[in-house]
């Protein structure tokens, strides 16, 4: 499948040949770097090496106005403002998800979303998400207003393994994310009930553990904590993409309260709780949190 766009279908192109190339040069680079990222964490030498990467690749394609990420501080201004001219996007990136499973050498992930908007977006204005899961197989999970399809990546080619992916309508499994003990009452005694109902599956990066509810249904959440109230994931980087993914294949987005990609922007950086996952699993837990 290709996307009628051809400044998206040049970003998903250029994101999905890089992926195979990144997952290569993530040996040798597992150490961490004497940097945090803009949220205070600190990075991996892999971190700051792909968002470069995909930095340089996506700023020179011709209608990427935007390229920003979960690794750099600022906007970078690659000359378009896609607010005033057409076919001109801004694309949001956390170039590797979960990486702190390098040392563990666990699955991790990149996540991407178009906006047809300036930086910090709402979720209503991207036009095209995905994620790549750097698992036993490189695979690219596609959201566009279209479908959802996946792809296996090999040598910079993308095979399409499914088209008009939905979540399973009966759910499996669940991961939440955080310390038990900083979890807010009611959203402990929602996870009492989903884990009487599912199974467990966490593995510390939101790709792998996202790809496990498209691929079984059921529900990912990182909830706002005790200590937290905002949750750890960054609405622009990882939030609205994974929210209009999930949403393009027929589950909910939440923050609690509303869809992800209803939530007004605020600052580029800004984190929300994440909860996502089958459309009756997202309703329960609105309802009983506050
Ligand atoms: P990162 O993008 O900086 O690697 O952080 C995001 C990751 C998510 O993939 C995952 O759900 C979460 O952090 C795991 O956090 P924790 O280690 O607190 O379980
Ligand atoms: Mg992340």
């Amino acid at each position: 499948m290709t996307v009628s766009d051809p400044v998206i279908e040049d970003v998903i192109a250029t994101i999905s040949r890089s992926a195979t190339e990144i997952r290569q040069g993530l040996i040798g680079r597992r150490g961490t770097v004497d940097e945090e990222n803009p949220s205070g964490e600190t990075q991996v030498e892999a971190d700051v090496w792909a968002d470069d990467l995909l930095a340089e690749r996506l700023a020179a394609i011709d209608g990427v106005g935007q390229y920003a990420s979960e690794e750099r501080a600022e906007i970078h201004d690659c000359g378009g403002d896609p607010d005033t001219e057409s076919d001109t996007y801004a694309v949001a990136l956390d170039p590797l998800d979960g990486s702190s499973n390098l040392k563990s050498n666990n699955s991790m992930g990149t996540i991407f979303g178009v906006y047809d908007a300036a930086l910090p977006a709402s979720g209503e204005a991207i036009v095209a998400a995905g994620y790549i899961l750097y698992g036993p197989i490189t695979t690219m999970v596609l959201a566009t207003d279209e479908t959802v399809s996946e792809y296996e990546l090999t040598g910079g080619e993308r095979t399409l393994v499914q088209r008009d992916v939905t979540l399973p309508d009966d759910p499996d499994v669940y991961g939440f994310g955080g310390r038990v003990p900083n979890w807010p009452d009611d959203f402990e005694a929602y996870a009492r009930e989903i884990e009487s109902e599912l199974k467990l599956r966490y593995g510390g990066a939101m790709i792998g553990d996202v790809n496990q509810v498209l691929t079984y249904g059921g529900v990912f959440a990182y909830p706002g904590l005790e200590d937290r109230p905002e949750g750890k994931l960054r609405l622009q980087f990882e939030g609205n993409p994974i929210g209009y993914i999930i949403e393009r294949a027929g589950g909910r987005s939440s923050n609690g309260q509303q869809s992800l990609l209803t939530v007004a922007p605020g600052e580029l950086h800004d984190r929300t709780p994440v909860h996502v996952g089958n459309t009756a699993l997202i309703e329960r837990l609105e309802d009983r949190i506050e």
